[in-house]
């Protein structure tokens, strides 16, 4: 998507310096994508470390977004999921606390160098969504879509990884708003910026379409243990 496209999706919502702060943070991460910085370990595929390659442990769980953190009041919450699904859903809050609850405790692995981990979710199972949904059998992408305009892509075997939740709690709270309140996708073993914030719409797709940063220097795959950062 060109940055005028992008900026499109905001407007109204901001002012012309926001905007232009944003422009310049997606400028600069984009720079750090062509020169690849932060490639600094070897791949672990077998998983023999829990801590991928390059990747610092951290305590604290920093903010990282395109700098518009939209306020999604509960009574006008709603996810929708379509595509190539045999029953395509519309969701409100209530109707999705009514679904099975489940907790997934995850590692979250950032590509910005940090990991943090024991992150307890609460939420719905992305296989319990798919079940509900049924996806044809052509399905084999999967974008999310947030309220700011962000999107990120994942194959549907990723989606449907039996640690992947739709999250509307972290360790027993719910989700803040800077962190993406009050739901997002966590998907653990794939980089952070996978897991999108304030997700309104999940699209089942057929063909991939790759995403916000994947269109922008970011690896389309996003495996933290093969360091797949950019490229
Ligand atoms: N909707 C939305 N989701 C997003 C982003 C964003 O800009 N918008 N940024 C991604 C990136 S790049 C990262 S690293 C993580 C950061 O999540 P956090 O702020 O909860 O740490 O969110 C991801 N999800
Ligand atoms: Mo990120």
């Amino acid at each position: 998507m060109s940055d005028d496209r992008f900026a499109k999706l905001f407007e109204g919502g901001e002012s012309a310096v926001i905007a232009e702060e944003r422009k310049k943070l997606v400028q600069a991460k984009e720079r750090w994508a062509e020169e690849q910085r932060l490639i600094t370990g070897a791949p672990d595929p077998a998983k023999t470390r829990r801590l991928p390659p390059g990747q610092e442990l951290t305590g604290d769980w920093p903010v990282l977004d395109l700098g518009t953190r939209p306020l999604v009041p509960l009574n006008q919450w709603e996810l929708t999921v379509g595509g190539a699904v045999e029953r395509p859903i519309k969701w409100d809050w209530e109707t999705f606390l009514a679904q099975p609850q489940a907790d997934v405790t995850s590692d979250i692995h950032c590509v910005t160098l940090w990991s943090r981990y024991d992150n307890r979710w609460t939420g719905v199972l992305a296989r319990h969504l798919l079940a509900v949904v049924s996806p044809r059998p052509t399905a084999a992408h999967v974008v999310f879509h947030g309220h700011d305009g962000y999107t990120t892509n994942v194959r549907l075997d990723q989606f449907a990884q039996e640690d992947v939740i739709l999250a509307h709690a972290w360790q027993g709270e719910p989700i803040p708003r800077d962190h993406g309140g009050p739901m997002r996708p966590v998907l653990p073993q794939l980089y952070f910026w996978k897991s999108a914030k304030w997700i309104r719409h999940i699209a089942i797709l057929e063909k991939d379409t790759p995403g916000f940063w994947e269109t922008r220097g970011y690896h389309n795959n996003g495996d933290p243990w093969k360091e797949e950062r950019y490229g």
